[in-house]
This record gives structure tokens, sequence and C-alpha cells, in this order.
């Protein structure tokens, strides 16, 4: 096992495998079997491209062999930050086979992520595309390479420019590899996070396909499925909630597009006979305000899930009447737990809860805050330990102090409500993070890098509420001089590399900061002193 890696207790261990959660899956010997079982049928469909689960096998083999005469060995760590094409699934799976780890980064990470996660994993091997959505990811990656000295290649998904081109990649096998044991990491993801940097969660082939398996049986994913990749696939919820991996585990086709917009994906919706899609709320209530006008043919799409943000019942309640399919809320987070509204709730239950989780063996605690449980239907923090919810965040053995209990549980950060049928409501979040419809930004982190400014006393971040996000970002700022401006500090935060979507949405000015009792910032009376503001902004 690659050490950093917290894992289960081996009493845990042993009854997850006897309950049969755990059933010794890698990733590897399941696309093997998909392609001996579906051969011909189509995995993988993305522009004029097919791709079977036969050829998908195959092409893996390939790209395994030219990854090992590249040298990269069982373990080592590659960051992958591709769109989605197919591409992705031939990496992350000729990587699965050989042992080493792909590490997910998202198309909109930049400089600072990407260095940031390349140096604490110390990756050999960065995958990128050549250009996408109008950025250049081999000026990326120039970048990233003269700072990360681990970092011996970098792959490129077409034009290579300076690098290797993937499409070379591809060469006969001649060597036999060792498929990995069930129980190793198979690949690490980014968390949506709360701390100064981003931390890195280890799934093994064991936890996540078993996290899988029954989201694909919950969706009731089979053969037929057709499901529709519009959110990057690197991201936990469209990977796996079924998503992709959810989807070829049922042998169903995977459809992969880039964009969101109407415009793209409702033809294709009626092209491909998409069956189920999964997108957040924005894109939701997009997609809700286009139907009303354009009238387009999704008489195949059975199931628009909507996760990663919370989803207002008012919306939630036009999905059927409006898209004419069902509505399934999820609730998940990269760290493990997902909680799904089955398919055949009633509609008030879908409507109005986010979903119950998807295993019997995930345990669940609402507590105050001394841990103690509170009452059923009271909010409190969420806890939960199950089948594949992690025990640590890798190596970070301080941090996993605070975030995990000393029985295990992981704290989410959520705040919400039991019912007595086991349903979840989201009720607010403790946690310093902002949820940009589905994006996260941790507080601090943003903090940190305004901060580098040297203009710039102090900050504090908070979410301000939005109609089509739900939270967008401000940052105020107490400035050493009065001469400072938004646009400075919005451009430094561009030129030090930070993900777009991290970019203050609202910058504030302030002399000083309002305290608690205990003297620390209070966030709380800054949220409300700029909803007054906004609120009054609006009114004049
Ligand atoms: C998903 O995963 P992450 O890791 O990006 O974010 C997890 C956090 C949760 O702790 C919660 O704060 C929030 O995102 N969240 C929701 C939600 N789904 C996620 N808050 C309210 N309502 C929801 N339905 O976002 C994720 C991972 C797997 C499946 C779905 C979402």
């Amino acid at each position: 096992m690659l050490s950093g890696c917290p894992t289960w207790p081996k009493e845990f261990a042993e009854q997850y495998q006897n309950e049969g959660c755990w059933r010794g899956e890698t990733f590897g010997g399941m696309l093997r079997q998909r392609a001996a079982a579906y051969g011909e049928r189509i995995a993988i469909a993305s522009g004029e491209r097919r791709i079977s689960y036969a050829d998908l096998d195959a092409r893996v083999d390939r790209l395994v062999q030219g990854f090992h005469n590249l040298g990269i060995q069982a373990h080592d760590r590659v960051v992958v930050q591709l769109p989605n094409i197919p591409e992705f699934l031939e990496a992350c799976f000729a990587l699965f086979r050989l042992g080493a780890l792909p590490v997910f980064a998202l198309p909109l990470h930049r400089k600072s992520e990407i260095t940031y996660i390349s140096e604490f994993s110390e990756a050999v091997a960065y995958i990128i595309a050549d250009v996408d959505s109008g950025f250049d990811y081999r000026d990326l990656a120039l970048q990233v390479k003269a700072n990360v000295p681990t970092l011996q290649h970098v792959i490129v998904a077409g034009e290579p420019g300076p690098f290797i081109a993937l499409s070379d990649l591809y060469t006969e096998p001649v060597s036999q590899w060792q498929e990995p044991s069930s129980s190793e990491v198979a690949f690490l993801q980014l968390s949506g996070g709360t701390t100064g940097l981003p931390k890195l969660i280890p799934r093994t082939h064991d936890d996540y396909i078993y996290s899988l398996r029954l989201s694909a049986e919950i969706c009731l994913l089979d053969e037929n499925t057709v499901y529709l990749a519009v959110l990057p696939i690197a991201h936990n919820y469209p990977l796996s909630s079924p998503g992709v991996l959810g989807t070829m585990y049922a042998g169903g086709r995977v459809v992969l597009v880039r964009g969101a917009s109407p415009d793209e994906v409702f033809p294709l919706i009626s092209k491909e006979q998409v069956t189920i899609t999964a997108v957040v709320p924005p894109i939701a209530l997009i997609w809700l305000d286009a139907a009303v006008s354009r009238r387009p043919d999704l008489s195949h799409l059975q199931v628009l899930q909507v996760g990663g943000a919370k989803f207002s019942a008012e919306v939630a309640r036009r999905v059927r009447s409006t898209l004419g399919c069902s509505l399934q809320q999820v609730f998940g987070m990269a760290e493990g737990l997902v909680n799904y509204t089955r398919l055949d709730d009633p509609e008030d239950i879908i409507v109005n809860t986010q979903g119950r989780p998807m295993s019997p063996y995930d345990e669940i605690r609402i507590v105050d805050e001394e841990d103690r449980e509170v009452e059923l239907g009271k909010v409190g923090h969420l806890l939960t330990r199950g089948p594949y919810t992690i025990r640590g965040y890798y190596k970070a053995e301080e941090h996993n102090v605070k975030s995990f209990t000393t029985d295990g549980f992981y704290r989410t950060g959520d705040l919400a409500s039991l019912n007595s049928s086991g349903y979840l409501v989201v009720e607010g979040r403790d946690k310093d993070q902002i949820n940009r419809g589905g994006d996260k930004v941790a507080a601090e982190e943003l903090e940190n890098h305004i901060l580098a400014h040297p203009g710039v006393h102090d900050v504090a971040v908070v979410a301000i509420p939005d109609e089509f996000l739900g939270e967008r970002t401000c940052a105020f700022i107490i400035p050493h001089e009065s001469s400072l401006t938004v646009t400075e500090i919005k451009v430094f935060l561009r030129e030090r590399g930070l993900a777009p979507y991290k970019i203050p949405d609202r910058v504030e000015f302030i002399d000083t900061f309002p305290k608690t009792r205990v003297g620390k910032v209070s966030k709380k009376t800054l949220r409300e002193q700029i909803s007054q503001k906004l609120s009054s902004l609006s009114n004049s």
C-alpha cells in the first residue's frame, strides 16, 4: 500500500469483505470482464467517435505498455487534467492496470493548484489536453514542470508541442503486469477543501468499486443505459455516482460532452437517446428555463440527477413537468458518503430531501458541538463512517485529527437533519467553504492568496447568497493603503494562477473586522453586513 494513506481498521475491513461490499474487484479486472461480456457494444461515444468495450480494453493494454516504456511504475502518481474526452478514461484505466495512481485535477485548475498537487503527490507525470475551452494546457505544463523536479513527463492528448503525444504511447503489448490488489489505493482525488492547502483523498479499488456498483443498482442502470457526462468527469459525482464508471460497470454507454449549454446538450440527448445525466443546480436552472421555450425532444431521458449543492424545492418541483423525467437528488462528497433519493420515492421526498445513504453499512450521526447525538429531526453536524468513506486524507496526519473522530467518523462539515425514514436534509454548513454552484472554494486557501498581495493587511472571505449559483464569494479586505483597487486584486490572483472560479466575485474594502466574543473575526457579522448592503442596493 502507498504510504501516507490511512486505512480501515482490520475488523472493519473484514466486516466489509464478509458482508460482500468489497469483493476483490479491481478497475483493470472490471474492464477486462466488461470487454468479455459486452465486446462490440459501445462503451464510449464522443462526437463521431465510438469505442466498444473490446476496443477500449485493447487500447488500454496498448497504453499500459506505452506508460511502462516511459518508466511509469506501480505506486507512481500521475496528475491527470483532461476534459471529457475518451483519452481520460483510457489513460486512467491504463494507470489503474499498471498500479500507478491518477491524481485527478479539474480542468479549471491552474498553475497554483497543479503545482501544489504535483509537488505534494511527488507526481512523475502530468497528462493534459493541448487546448481546451480556449486555454492552452501546454503553457501551463511548461510553468509547472519548471517548478516541480519530480515531474519527468508531460503527456498531451492532441498536439504535443514540446512534450510527448499520448497517441504515440499506444504500443503493442509485450510485457505482463501484475494487477494491483483490490485493497490498494487506486487514485487520489482532490477534496473540496476547507484548509489553506488542498487535501488529497485516497480511494481504493475495493471501496470505490463498491460505491459505483451500488450507485448503478440504485439508479437502475443496465446495458441499455446511456449516461451523458456533462460535468467534468474528474469530479467524484460524474465519475462514480453512478457516473461514467457506474455506467461502464453496468455495461451501458457513456456519452462525453464538454459543454453544458442547452444548444449543445439538448440535441445530443435526443441524438444519442440519453437515459440519464447529472448536473449541478445552476445547470438544472438553465435547462429548465431553456426547455420551456425550446420544447426539446428529451423523450429518452428518464432521470435527471441534481447534486453538488442544495437544490431548492421550488425549482426541484419543476423538473418532472418541464423536462418530463424523474428527478434524483444526490448529496455526496469526494471523501465518500453518497445519498440518493430513490427513483420510486414519493414526490415529496424527492423534492424536499437530499436522499438517504446508499449503503446499509453507512453510519450516520447528527451531533451537537460536543459530539453528542441530537434528537431525531433536529439539525446538527453530520458525521459519517462506512465501507466507502475514507479514514483519513493522504499525508495529512495533523489535519486528520481534526477531520475525523477518534472512532473514525468523517466530520463532513455539513449541517443536516435526519428524518425517521433515514432521509437527510442539508440545512447549511459549518465548514469555512463557499459552495459556488457545486464548485467548492476553501475560504482559507483564497485568503492566503489574497494576503500575499503587498497592499493587503488582512482579509476574510465569506459566502454571499446568489439566486443563480446559490452562493458567490466576497472578500473583505483591510488594505494597507486606500489606493488598492478591486481590479488590482483580481489581476493579482489571476497572475498567481488560481482557478478562475476561486477569483472572488466581490471585494469589499473595510477598516476593521467585526469580532466574536473570543476575539476572532466574525464571518457571521460580515455575511450579515454584505447581505444588508446588497439588499439595500437592490431596493434603491
Ligand atoms: C460533491 O462532492 P464534493 O467533494 O465536491 O463536495 C461535497 C460537499 C458536501 O459536503 C456538501 O457540503 C456539498 O458538497 N453538497 C451538497 C449536495 N451535494 C454536495 N449540499 C447540498 N445539497 C447537495 N445535494 O459535491 C458530490 C460528490 C458525489 C456526488 C454528488 C456530489
